[in-house]
């Protein structure tokens, strides 16, 4: 009898193992994860939520570094696809491009998670639920802290108040929606000009080389940077310092992120504000793939939770950092 019974039970098992998707036990949920890159010390703390969450609820991630390029990212959701994950997640470098490997994901039947960055595609199955920020409402809080800040408006009552902008990753989903955020909320503000903007790739190194550009084109006319992530802010105020230039006075800064060297530059005067980017989305991600794999609802859109940090709050915030 009882070898009829193991036969019967082997059996069940080997087909439930060929449902794609199905789960043979809670901690059998095999995650796929396709990260843009380490660019940033926001990429850095993004990627340790996710390999902390993902341990922490027993799920087993495949986690690959695509180093800033899509092509990466292809690769390796097809990889997911052929080692037959339960589910893919991942942040998308750029915007758009995505839709025939994620026809392959949805015709092998993987749902996809997006988290952090979103995708432009015509077919809105090819991806279940996208976990991130609100970069939009993002770049209209740098853009209120700044015409809101008493220096600038200072500035603004004597004549024009001249910005230059570091854009992050080309047409990557925040350095899209950061700059229409911040233009949104400039558009009633005539006196603020925009008079360069070029993309620093989300990295220091860039930030600083186009910071140069900048300063040699324009020089003591730059009033204000606006820098779509920290990093790059970061880099800018090795340049502005190189020029002879105090950041911070004589170039008021406002970025987006709030990292660690954020505070720290705030701290030290060199940066104004800095707007919050949560990193943290590992634990709701963890949470989206078993409700996802238990078959349950879930959200099509989840925002995730951010503030302000202008520098005057630097200091006292500083301790409560967790990324
Ligand atoms: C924002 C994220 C951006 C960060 C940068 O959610 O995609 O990419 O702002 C990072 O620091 O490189």
């Amino acid at each position: 009898m009882k070898s009829v019974t193991f036969k019967v039970a082997s059996a069940v098992l080997v087909f439930l193992a060929l449902i794609p998707g199905a789960v043979l036990a809670k901690d059998s949920i095999v995650l796929g994860f396709s990260q843009v890159g380490a660019e940033s010390e926001w990429r850095t703390a993004n990627t340790q939520s996710i390999k902390e969450a993902a341990t922490q609820e027993g799920i087993t991630l495949k986690f690959s570094d695509a180093q800033q390029k899509q092509e990466n990212q292809i690769k390796a959701i097809r990889s997911f696809i052929a080692q037959r994950v339960n589910v893919i997640a991942f942040s998308p470098v750029v915007e758009t491009g995505w839709e025939p490997v994620l026809r392959e994901a949805k015709a092998a039947r993987i749902p996809v998670i997006l988290t952090d960055r979103a995708v432009s595609v015509k077919d809105e199955s090819l991806w279940l639920s996208f976990l991130g920020s609100d970069f939009v409402e993002e770049g209209r809080r740098a853009a209120k802290w700044l015409v809101g800040y008493a220096p600038i408006q200072e500035l603004a009552a004597k004549g024009e108040v001249n910005i230059v902008e570091l854009q992050g990753t080309v047409g990557s989903a925040p350095a899209i929606d950061r700059k229409k955020g911040f233009e949104e909320v400039l558009k009633d503000q005539p006196k603020f000009k925009i008079i360069r903007s070029q993309t620093g790739d989300f990295t220091r190194a860039k930030g600083k080389e186009v910071m140069e550009a900048f300063l040699k084109a324009e020089g003591k006319k730059i009033n204000v940077l606006y820098a779509h992530n920290d990093d790059m802010a970061i880099g800018a105020i090795q340049a502005i310092e190189e020029a002879g230039l105090k950041p911070g006075k004589d170039v008021i800064i406002v970025s987006i992120d709030a990292v660690k060297g954020a505070f720290e530059a705030m701290i030290a005067g060199k940066l104004n504000c800095t707007v919050e980017c949560n990193p943290q989305l590992g634990p709701q991600l963890m949470r989206l793939v078993k409700d996802v794999v238990a078959g349950k609802q879930v959200p099509r859109r989840i925002v995730t939770q951010e503030s302000v940090f202008p520098q005057e709050s630097a200091a006292r915030e500083f301790p409560n950092r967790k990324y």
